[in-house]
């Protein structure tokens, strides 16, 4: 029997995430592209969207959105990847919020505003997402010239180029300070926060010409977890005598992972009060009726990081992702919650366990909708 299908790309942010934990956890899958006859006359009107990554079951079954595709395989493993100790559970759920939505702005910049090293590489991949009786150079320029306003609609503006990359070197820094003690985030075995990391630190971070070279060049281990994220095995050689396969014990959160979230708090809390704002001011003027599709933004909010201004896209997913999160921490003895508040604050990141939608959102038919 054929394996499932994985319908992705490469070139593509949130297939990476979807890739990497079929991979780690030993699913069968095999990849092809959007070009497929298959997917446009089957499996994409199943997909409630036209977005990567989406897979077929061996059934016929189609599920689109990586979280969902993830969620899919743990429900039925029984959370395999989510550490059952409390603080790195909910670590490892914040990781998969920074990872999907967190690093948006360095992923664009990276690879849209360097395109002497990126076009040619670009213009190749996108070319195969084209089926092949069509003009792939023009519809690939198409679909480029079009993509390429993501980093604006991130937040990448010339004025705030210097702050982007410098935030983003600091974040190597520190991740390359962590992954030269432990092989994934919470040890030996990679988590949901790794799969949600993996995303832009894959193709757009550690792929694409520019920032691969920026990466082998500033941060030698990070680039080993790009790889080992990517192999069905534990791939932790270099650690020696480590045992693959293990959290650390007595949940442990190691402090090189605390340096990187003090790191990430700075753009990543502003951005996502400032977009809860924004859409909670936008879902009590619109009201959208419950079972409206959501869509991906809805309007730019704004927000301050280190003495520049950034506007950039206030995104629902970022808040459902969020919510799991916050969802698992409610769950938890008084205790055990305190013990993540510490934590969380020493971190500058507890804003994020309130930071909510006056609406949720939910999953039906393969399409994001409002509850
Ligand atoms: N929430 C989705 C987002 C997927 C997504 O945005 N995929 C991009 C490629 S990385 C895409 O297909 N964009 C084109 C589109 O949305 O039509 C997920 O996590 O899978």
């Amino acid at each position: 029997m054929n394996p499932m299908t994985l319908y992705g790309t490469p070139l593509s942010l949130y297939a990476g995430k979807a890739r990497a934990y079929l991979i780690k956890a030993g699913i069968p899958y095999r990849e092809i592209t959007v070009a497929d006859p298959h997917y446009r006359e089957v499996v994409l009107p199943q997909a409630g969207t036209g977005s990567i990554p989406v897979v077929e079951l061996t059934d016929g079954q189609v599920i689109r959105d990586g979280t969902q595709i993830i969620e899919y395989f743990e429900n039925s493993t029984g959370n395999t990847f989510l550490p059952i100790t409390p603080r790195q559970k909910i670590v490892s759920l914040l990781f998969d919020v920074i990872g999907s939505e967190g690093l948006l702005r360095p992923a664009m910049h990276y690879r849209w505003n360097y395109p002497e090293e990126n076009q040619a590489f670009l213009t190749f991949h996108f070319g195969t997402n084209i089926p092949p009786n069509m003009d792939r150079q023009k519809l690939a320029d198409a679909t480029m010239d079009r993509m390429r306003n993501a980093g604006v609609m991130f937040g990448a503006t010339p004025e705030n180029f210097a702050t982007i990359e410098r935030l983003y070197e600091e974040f190597l820094a520190h991740f390359e300070a962590h992954v030269a003690e432990h092989p994934y985030l919470l040890g030996n075995r990679p988590s949901i926060g790794d799969f949600g990391l993996i995303a832009p630190m894959y193709a757009h971070l550690g792929r694409d010409p520019y920032s691969v070279s920026l990466m082998q060049a500033k941060a030698i281990r990070v680039f080993r977890w790009v790889e080992r994220m990517n192999r069905g095995e534990p791939d932790i050689g270099e650690f020696d005598g480590a045992e693959p396969d293990r959290y650390l014990a007595d949940d442990e959160i190691p402090e090189t992972l605390i340096f990187l979230m003090r790191h990430i708090a700075k753009d990543f809390v502003p951005e996502t009060t400032a977009a809860a704002n924004f859409i909670n001011a936008w879902l009590d003027e619109q009201n959208p009726e419950p079972g409206t599709p959501v869509e991906r933004g809805v309007g730019l909010c704004e927000f301050e990081c280190e003495g520049a201004s950034f506007k950039a896209l206030a995104q629902p997913y970022r808040f459902y992702l969020l919510s799991r999160m916050q969802d698992a921490f409610e769950s938890l003895p008084g205790a055990e919650q305190e013990s993540i508040r510490e934590l969380l604050e020493s971190c500058g990141l507890a804003e994020v366990l309130n930071l909510q939608l006056n609406r949720t959102l939910h999953f039906k038919n393969n399409r994001e909708v409002w509850d």
